[in-house]
């Protein structure tokens, strides 16, 4: 399904419909000079500049890889490019007003988080028949846990209550690929090169992903002003991003090479 959609997206038109993208927004709001002092800037600058390049480097290299892993390697792209475009923004709001940019991390994460599901799907499609449920229930998962963060970072709701939420729909995520059927699925019919990918994603689920938690946490629930711990979750917030959709993206790169040799 998600396989015939991309198929008509051809290398060149994503590279410039990257750029294009990437080059409006650069511009974005009247963007105040970053401070040479401004340690959450910098990250966010190095961040926005990192995913660009990592978008050009996962469009170009489909060409190096067997035809079956190349949805794979452009849906990491769609990451990085859809978080780039993102980091721009965030990155203005930051510089010039200091203040956290949730909005747009949320809408980021709403996007990015599923492709990232649809990527487990693709690796597991890759070697087996992998039934549509194992990917509506990530999905399931994945909007419990950011609408309870989001009702939480934006006002909506108790902060305690809302991360709470927001855990108990990362805690079946976790069910799901490590006891559900993509966990099965997994440890029974993939070769080992797969398999062992699928277990580094599953890590990276788990601990990469548990560095978001804890910017909440460190945001919003040791009792500071929540104004005065946003250099700390932001900049949790930002690492946590480079591991989960840089290195990510790398991963599967580094398998599709080497499984198409
Ligand atoms: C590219 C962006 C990614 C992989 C974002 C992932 C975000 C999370 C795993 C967020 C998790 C949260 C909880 C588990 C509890 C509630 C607060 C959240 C939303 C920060």
């Amino acid at each position: 399904m998600f396989r015939s959609f991309f198929k008509f997206l051809k290398n060149n038109s994503l590279l410039g419909l990257s750029l294009l993208g990437l080059s409006s927004s650069a511009f974005a709001g009247d963007a105040a000079m970053l401070k040479p002092d401004d340690f959450v800037g910098i990250t966010f600058w190095l961040i926005s500049i990192a995913l660009t390049a990592s978008t050009a480097f996962f469009f170009l290299e489909r060409d190096r890889v067997s035809a079956k892993w190349k949805t794979s390697l452009t849906v990491s792209g769609l990451v990085t490019l859809v978080a780039a475009v993102h980091y721009f923004y965030m990155r203005d709001i930051w510089v010039s007003t200091g203040t956290t940019p949730t909005v747009y991390r949320y809408i980021d994460w709403l996007i990015t988080v599923p492709l990232l599901m649809i990527e487990f799907y693709l690796i597991l499609s890759a070697i087996t028949k992998v039934s549509n449920g194992v990917f509506w229930r990530l999905l399931i998962g994945t909007v419990v846990m950011l609408a309870g963060g989001y009702a939480g970072e934006a006002g909506y709701a108790d902060v305690t209550t809302a991360f709470i939420v927001g855990l108990l729909g990362w805690a079946y995520i976790l069910y799901e690929i490590f006891a559900g059927e993509a966990g099965k699925i997994s440890a029974s019919k993939a070769p080992a090169s797969v398999q062992s990918a699928f277990n580094l994603m599953r890590l990276i689920v788990t601990f990469g992903w548990a560095i978001y938690p804890l910017g909440y946490y460190f945001g919003y629930l040791t009792g500071q002003d929540p104004a005065s711990s946003a250099a700390n979750l932001n900049v949790i917030y930002n690492l946590a991003d480079v591991l989960n959709k840089i290195a990510f993206g790398v991963i599967i790169w580094s398998v599709a090479v080497s499984e198409s040799k």
